[in-house]
């Protein structure tokens, strides 16, 4: 049974589209994106001393279980040179599972719906391009509302690919 499952990607380190662009390669073909939101530039949120991101999100598909799931975009991040940094800190390429169908799941190692998603600008902008009606399965709350919650300043469009 194909599952529906939404992505953010985040990179503010080196060629910053070319490292969207090959994670969006390397999802196949276990993770078939449907749809793509367009690529924004954003201003750090956590730490402010670093480069400007690059943030999107997409729609994608996949038989893999929520954990086989993770493993597989930790596996991704890796092949495309992620090195280890200090939280909130810079990285090439960040792939968080920001939902997987209508699950709330709380593990030590996945939390599902992304614990932080309701409070960053840099995931609801993109994620409200592709699905402004989508239900938090666990705040109740559409995509759309959630937005109306965030300062969006600081993020802006880049390009859409
Ligand atoms: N990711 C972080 C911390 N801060 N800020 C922006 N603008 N975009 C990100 O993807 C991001 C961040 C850690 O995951
Ligand atoms: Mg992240
Ligand atoms: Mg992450």
């Amino acid at each position: 049974m194909p599952h529906i499952t939404y992505i953010a990607l985040g990179t503010n380190l080196g060629d910053r589209l070319e490292n969207l662009r090959a994670a969006l390669v390397d999802f196949a073909p276990e993770i078939q994106v449907l749809d793509e939101s367009p690529v924004y530039e954003t201003e750090p949120w956590g730490y402010a001393d670093q480069p400007p991101f690059l943030n999107m999100v997409v729609r994608a598909q996949t038989e893999l279980s929520p954990r086989g799931l993770l493993d597989r975009l930790k596996e991704i991040e890796s092949t495309l040179g992620r090195v280890p940094s200090f939280r909130y800190g810079p990285r090439q390429i960040d792939l968080d599972i920001l939902f997987y169908d209508e699950l709330v799941l709380d593990s030590e190692s996945l939390v599902v719906p992304h614990p932080r998603l309701h409070e960053r600008a840099f995931v609801l902008v993109p994620l409200a391009s592709i699905a402004p009606a989508l239900l938090h399965p666990r705040l109740g709350l559409s995509v759309a509302q959630l937005l109306e919650t965030v300062d969006r300043r600081g993020v802006s469009v880049f390009q859409s690919v």
